[in-house]
């Protein structure tokens, strides 16, 4: 508003400026004597004050210590009122700057207030504690339902009465990076909106999904050691009179590569180590049991346990979860068959035989029992692993193997065991918390995806997951302003259309034709590529790339939304191929094991991938599609499935790196705030109509400026008096069906306004009273 002397605020959109100042720098109006202030200090710390005294370009100010410094231009900012440290939505607070937003977060923090409204996003900080210490924050669901914060309860309500009333589809989608909270707000929001619908029974089938899901689909990292390495779309379906009805569990990029290839101190899926120590002995000895610490596939990762987690009991845990959702005991025991035949295979050793590396199978413990386990006939199980053949005009020829094509044999049927398991599982799941039949009600989904890494080493995996948020991240984006635009739009305001930088610029080097995914895919058909001539061609396409480095020889970067990630290359082809043999195929359809029949006959389903399928787990060489291609299908199908719904973002923020209660690292969180562009979308929130109220609630506050009473029958008529009255200039404000919406400072000036005109009325009564006496 320039030329205007008592909101003189130049705003603009935060474009990542260092200090989050800029909407400030112009705004100069609020140094006056003892205003409340933040300093930015030389150690890049801001402390809170008051102005003491100005001088040209310079502010004298006093420390909340006490000390009095002397500040040049741009290092003082506007500090709010006490009583709005607490506030609940950072809309609402009179000043919007960095300093005062964490300042805001740190103060519900430290009173276990962990959900806070960004305008049109809620914030989630992370407790890392349980909910009984979630403070006064609490109520109490009905009848004996777990207690659940207030604020995100009333935050799922919101979306619970969006979809009755205006009968659409909603989605939940919550994004934050490893560690952050996700999954446990995505369980949170599960038990608020069962709640809601009246749903227990299905409340507690969800609470037991969960437990199962986690087993077989978390595993220890070394960010986080209870990471999800999948990621999960809850759909929760309601009947027309909004009581729950059931709901659906589709599961997507499962990290198979983990059951075969750990990092030094990750795990494996939990499930693993939980059957080695929780088994019961009758079991142990029919799946011929050993330790954790005497199967190759556990042991690799030199991390066998995690501090005081007790997997014996979880076993337990997870076993009363498969009974309580009625899968049945025979189904069980072949789940667990194919997890011991899993842990066999990557013991099974193999002898080299000649100069040319060609090898054999030793027949020792492993190969039985794998063999056992599966249903197979043990030569047949020998050949398929250390034999391959080839097709001279009619003629088959069987080649031995040599040892890395063994492996990679052996490693993909594991991996097509693993995953077809993992969907397995989920369809048993679904079966038990199915849908009613004829439900012509509407859904609430809820996305939990593993969260943005970046490691010292990252790989092919980390890659996807990046990816995979790269596409949430920019969702995020587009409906930020989209929601926002909408409550312009929905109360009848004129309204310019804003501008804003979203991550469009590294998804185009991802995806574009000729992107990385493209020249990703040729080089993963080339016979002759390896993953260095790989990342040469990606150096050469991409030089003038700005979201891309060449880093050395195999390795790059990627410039984030969340930062810069260095990817190294080792191993990037061979996972994309992802080649799986037609004989172990054949091998794993003639099992007595029933289950690893069904895996094999459920990839002939999948081979006409329906529309709306988000699984890609299992791939054939027959269908000849890269992992990274399927991968991007399977991100444009569930972002096109959330664009039919309404998304809401649930933003979860890891307070600091050590996993502690209480302790909030505010660079950490600055920088979570800052991906997540929470100054911008507040901003956006604010530099068009920042405060919102409603005509009543305008009426109640003001009306007592209207020294001449107009009879209040209708509240937009009063609020227009008010307004014409204050003189407020027309671009300052404007007028809705429902609500005014101001630009910032506005109400700010009617406030004092309102305090010099009490101080009068007060001043009368006391003259009035002496004039009495
Ligand atoms: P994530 O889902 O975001 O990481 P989680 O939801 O698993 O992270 O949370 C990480 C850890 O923080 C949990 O194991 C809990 O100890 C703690 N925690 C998170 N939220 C809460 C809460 N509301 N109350 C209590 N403790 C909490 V990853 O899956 O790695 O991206 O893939
Ligand atoms: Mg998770």
């Amino acid at each position: 508003a320039p030329g205007k002397e008592n909101c003189g605020v130049r705003l603009e959109v935060n474009k990542g400026s260092d200090l989050g100042i800029s909407g400030w720098a112009n705004g100069a109006y609020f140094l006056k004597k003892d205003f409340p202030i933040w300093c930015l200090l030389a150690s890049g710390q801001w402390q809170s004050g008051k102005v003491h005294s100005t001088s040209g370009e310079d502010t004298r100010v006093m420390l909340s210590d006490g000390k009095v410094l002397t500040m040049p231009m741009g290092t003082v900012l506007p500090a709010n009122p006490n009583i709005l440290e607490d506030t609940d939505d950072l809309v609402q607070l009179s000043f919007l700057n960095e300093p005062s937003i964490l300042h805001n977060l740190c103060c519900r923090y430290s009173q276990s207030k962990i959900y806070t409204k960004a305008g049109p996003v809620l914030l989630a900080m992370n407790p890392f504690k349980g909910a009984e210490v979630r403070g006064n924050e609490l109520v109490t669901g009905r009848g004996k339902k777990p207690r659940v914060s207030s604020g995100i309860y009333s935050w799922a309500k919101d979306a619970f009465i969006a979809m009755m009333n205006d009968e659409v589809n909603q989605s939940i989608i919550i994004s934050g990076e490893s560690g952050a909270g996700k999954t446990q707000t995505a369980k949170v929001v599960v038990e608020c909106l069962t709640n809601l619908g009246s749903g227990s029974a299905l409340e507690e089938k969800l609470r037991q999904t969960h437990v199962i899901l986690e087993a077989f689909g978390n595993a220890k990292t070394s960010k986080h050691a209870n990471s999800s390495r999948f990621g999960k779309l809850i759909e929760i379906h309601f009947k027309p009179t909004g009581k729950v009805c059931g709901a659906k569990i589709q599961t997507f990029l499962l990290e198979k590569m983990r059951v075969i290839q750990l990092a030094r101190g990750e795990r494996s899926f939990h499930v693993f180590y939980q059957l080695c120590a929780g088994a019961p002995s009758s079991l142990k000895e029919r799946l011929n049991l050993k330790t954790a610490r005497e199967y190759n596939y556990l042991k690799q990762g030199e991390c066998l346990t995690i501090g005081d987690v007790d997997d014996a009991q979880q076993f337990h845990v997870l076993m009363e979860a498969l009974d309580d959702l009625q899968i049945h005991k025979d189904y069980q025991d072949n789940a667990f068959a194919v997890l011991s035949a899993i842990l066999w295979l990557g013991n099974i050793s193999f002898r080299v035989v000649d100069d040319k590396n060609h090898v054999e199978v030793v027949t020792d413990e492993a190969v039985t029992s794998a063999a056992k386990l599966m249903g197979c006939n043990v030569q047949d199980l020998i050949s398929v692993l250390s034999t391959y053949r080839t097709q001279a005009g009619n003629d088959n020829i069987v080649q031995k193997s040599t040892l890395p094509k063994a492996i990679q044999t052996r490693d993909a049927m594991v991996k097509f065991m693993y995953s077809g398991l993992f969907f397995w599982l989920t369809e048993q799941i679904n079966l038990s918390l199915e849908v009613e039949k004829r439900n012509a009600g509407k859904s609430i989904c809820i996305l939990d995806i593993c969260g943005f890494e970046s490691f010292q080493k990252n790989g092919f995996e980390q890659f996807c997951i990046n990816y995979a948020n790269e596409k949430l991240q920019q969702l995020f984006y587009h409906c930020a302003f989209k929601l926002e635009q909408e409550e312009y739009a929905k109360d009848g305001i004129d309204w310019k259309k804003v501008h804003f930088e979203d991550n469009q610029e590294c998804l185009n080097l991802i995806e574009r034709p000729e992107g990385l995914l493209a020249l990703f895919d040729e080089e993963t058909g080339s016979p002759k590529a390896t993953d260095l001539t790989f990342v040469d061609k990606l150096k050469r396409h991409f030089f003038v790339n700005p979201c891309f480095k060449g880093k050395g020889p195999g390795a790059f970067t990627i410039r984030h939304y969340a930062g810069e990630v260095l990817y190294t290359t080792n191993g990037f082809l061979e996972k994309n191929r992802d080649t799986f043999h037609s004989d172990s195929l054949h091998l794993l359809s003639s099992c007595t094991c029933q289950l690893l029949k069904s895996f094999v006959s459920n990839v002939s389903k999948q081979s006409g991938t329906p529309a709306n399928s988000l699984y890609f787990n299992h791939v054939s060489d027959s269908q000849k599609r890269s992992i990274s291609s399927n991968f991007k299908d399977q991100l444009g199908r569930m972002m096109q499935c959330l664009e039919t719904t309404k998304p809401r973002f649930i933003c979860c923020i890891k307070p600091n790196s050590m996993q502690c209660p209480g302790v909030l690292e505010k660079d950490l969180v600055l920088q979570q705030l800052r991906c997540f562009k929470i100054f911008e979308i507040l901003m956006l929130s604010r530099s068009g109509y920042a405060t919102r109220i409603t005509h009543q609630e305008f009426v109640r506050r003001y009306n007592l400026l209207l020294l001449k009473k107009i009879v209040p029958q209708d509240a937009l008529v009063t609020s227009i008096a008010i307004l014409q009255h204050f003189n407020i200039h027309p671009d300052m404000y404007q007028v809705g069906y429902t609500k005014l919406f101001f630009r910032i400072g506005q109400l700010a000036a009617l406030d004092e306004a309102k305090t010099r005109t009490l101080n009068r009325i007060l001043l009368l009564q006391k003259l009035f009273r002496g004039y009495q006496a």
